[in-house]
């Protein structure tokens, strides 16, 4: 029962931290071509309704978003950048490079 009791509260607070945490997901851009591409790319993802960050590095030819779950997906987002210009796909999450998984 005391177990129980300490335990319970750190379930719940680990539960409704998954649901509120905003997802984060890292969009391939092969597109990009000079320096100003990233700052398109990055007004594109932002105007979606939901996206809380972006951050486009032109270097490594991707944008990482970061984005309420319960208002936009990836699709929306490969549709924004895509309108824009650049086709994107999702890249896979790499665990090996510290990158948090699902
Ligand atoms: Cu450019």
């Amino acid at each position: 029962m005391r177990l129980l009791r300490s335990v319970a509260p750190v379930l719940l607070v680990l539960v409704t931290a998954a649901w509120l945490t905003p997802k984060t997901i890292t969009l391939a851009v092969p597109g990009m071509t000079c320096s100003t591409c990233p700052i398109t790319i990055k007004k594109a993802l932002t105007k979606v309704p939901g996206v809380t960050h972006v951050e486009v590095s032109y270097e490594k030819l991707e944008a990482v978003v970061t984005f309420e779950d319960s208002k936009t997906n990836a699709e929306a987002l490969i549709k924004a950048t895509t309108d824009a210009g650049y086709p994107s796909t999702v890249k896979p999450k790499t665990p090996d490079r510290g990158v948090p998984r699902e």
